[in-house]
C-alpha cells in the first residue's frame, strides 16, 4: 500500500507541473482526487483494516489528500498569476488611436458653455420621467392634441421616455424658485417616423429665465447670440408664431438651412428653413404650478434642437447618420 501511494505522489506531482489552464487543472484534480481516483480506491481499503492500521492510514491518507490538492491549486495559481501579468504588461505599444467627441456632444458644450458664461445654472433631468412633469405641469391637458403630437414610450413603470427637456424647467422652478437662469441639454425620445429630420432619439437644450421685467426681446437677443457663438458667424433666423401649451405668446424659430444655402433640400424639406428652436414666454399657469406668483415675476424659456442644431453647423444631410454608429463618418470630428 505505501509503495503504491509514493508512486501516486510521484506520479501526481510530475502531472502537476504540466497544468497550464483550468481545464488541465479541473482534470487532474478529478484524476487524483475525484470519487472514481486511485486514490479513492485505496481509500476503500480502511474499511477491512484492523483499528492500528486505521490508525496509521487514516491520517495518512487525509494528508495526502490536502497536499495534492494544495499542490495542483499552486500550479495552477502560477497559470492564473502568468495570464494576469500578461493582461498588465507594461511594454505592450500603446495604441494611438484615441476616440473623438461626438458631434452632438461637442454642440451640447458649445451651448451650455455661453449660457454659463451669462448667468446660466447648468442642470439635468432625468431622461425617465412622469407624465407630470412631461405634460401635466406645463399645461398640457390630459386629452390635449399636443400629447399626440409628442407621442412617446410609456414604460412598464408608469413613467414614459421624456419627448422634451422642457421637465427640466419645472423641476428647477419647484427646486429653486425665482429669479432664475437655467438651462439643460439632454436626450429626447419620440415616437416618430423617420426622415433626413427626424430621430426617435435626440437632443435639445433647454433654457429658462424668470425675472421681474422679462419680454420677449430677451429671449431673441439671447437666442441670436447664441447661435452666433456657435456658428462664429450671424446667421440667418425668423421667428414666426407657434403654439404650444406651455407658452404665451409662442414662437417658432427657423434657421436658414445651411445645407442648401436656403434653396430648398431634402433635409429642409424643399422650404430652405429649418425649425430650430421654438420659445417663448412661460404661460402663468405653468410658473403658478411651480410655486412662482405670476402677477411678480415673467420669464422666457426655449427648447433648441441640438441635434439639428449640429447637423446645420456641420453640413450634415440626414439625422439618422448620427445615431448610426458610423466610425468613417465619427472620426471626421477630431475634438476630445
Ligand atoms: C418642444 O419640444 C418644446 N418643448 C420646445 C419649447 C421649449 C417651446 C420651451 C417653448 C418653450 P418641439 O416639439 O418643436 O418643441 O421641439 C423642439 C425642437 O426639437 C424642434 O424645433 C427641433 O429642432 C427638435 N426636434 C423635434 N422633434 C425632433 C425629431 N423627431 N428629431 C430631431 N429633432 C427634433
Amino acid at each position: 500500500m505505501k509503495e503504491e501511494l509514493k508512486n501516486l505522489i510521484e506520479s501526481a506531482s510530475l502531472e502537476a507541473k504540466t497544468i497550464e489552464t483550468e481545464n488541465d487543472y479541473l482534470n487532474i484534480k478529478s484524476k487524483y482526487l475525484g470519487k472514481k481516483s486511485k486514490l479513492s480506491d485505496l481509500m476503500k481499503n480502511l474499511k477491512d483494516m484492523t483499528s492500528d492500521e486505521k490508525k496509521q492510514y487514516g491520517p495518512l491518507f487525509n494528508k495526502i489528500k490536502k497536499d495534492l490538492e494544495s499542490l495542483f491549486v499552486k500550479y495552477y495559481d502560477n497559470v492564473l498569476n502568468k495570464e494576469e501579468k500578461i493582461t498588465f504588461d507594461p511594454t505592450i505599444p500603446v495604441n494611438e488611436e484615441k476616440g473623438s467627441l461626438h458631434p452632438v456632444t461637442i454642440i451640447a458644450k458649445e451651448v451650455t458653455d455661453v449660457l454659463k458664461n451669462i448667468g446660466f445654472m447648468v442642470l439635468e433631468g432625468p431622461e425617465m420621467e412622469s407624465e407630470y412633469y412631461n405634460f401635466t405641469a406645463l399645461n398640457v391637458a390630459e386629452n390635449h392634441p399636443a400629447r399626440d403630437m409628442q407621442d412617446t414610450y410609456w414604460l412598464d413603470n408608469g413613467l414614459l421616455l421624456r419627448t422634451h427637456t422642457s421637465p427640466v424647467q419645472v423641476r428647477a422652478m419647484e427646486k429653486y424658485g425665482a429669479p432664475i437662469k437655467m438651462c439643460a441639454a439632454g436626450r429626447t425620445y419620440r415616437n416618430e417616423d423617420l426622415d433626413a429630420s427626424h430621430e426617435n432619439t435626440f437632443f435639445q437644450v433647454e433654457g429658462m429665465v424668470i425675472d421681474k421685467n422679462i419680454s420677449i426681446s430677451n429671449v431673441i437677443y439671447v437666442m441670436k447670440g447664441m447661435l452666433r457663438e456657435v456658428f462664429n458667424q450671424d446667421v440667418e433666423v425668423r421667428l414666426r408664431p407657434g403654439f404650444f401649451p406651455f407658452v404665451e405668446p409662442g414662437f417658432e424659430l427657423d434657421c436658414s438651412c445651411t445645407i442648401c444655402g436656403g434653396k430648398g433640400c431634402q433635409t429642409c424639406k424643399n422650404t430652405g428653413w429649418i425649425e430650430l428652436c421654438p420659445c417663448g414666454m412661460i404661460h402663468p399657469n405653468v410658473l403658478q404650478m411651480s410655486g412662482i406668483d405670476p402677477e411678480e415675476y415673467s420669464g422666457f424659456a426655449f427648447g433648441l434642437g441640438l441635434t439639428r442644431l449640429a447637423m446645420m453647423k456641420y453640413k450634415i444631410k440626414d439625422i439618422r447618420v448620427l445615431n448610426s454608429g458610423n466610425l468613417r463618418f465619427l472620426e471626421q470630428f477630431n475634438v476630445r
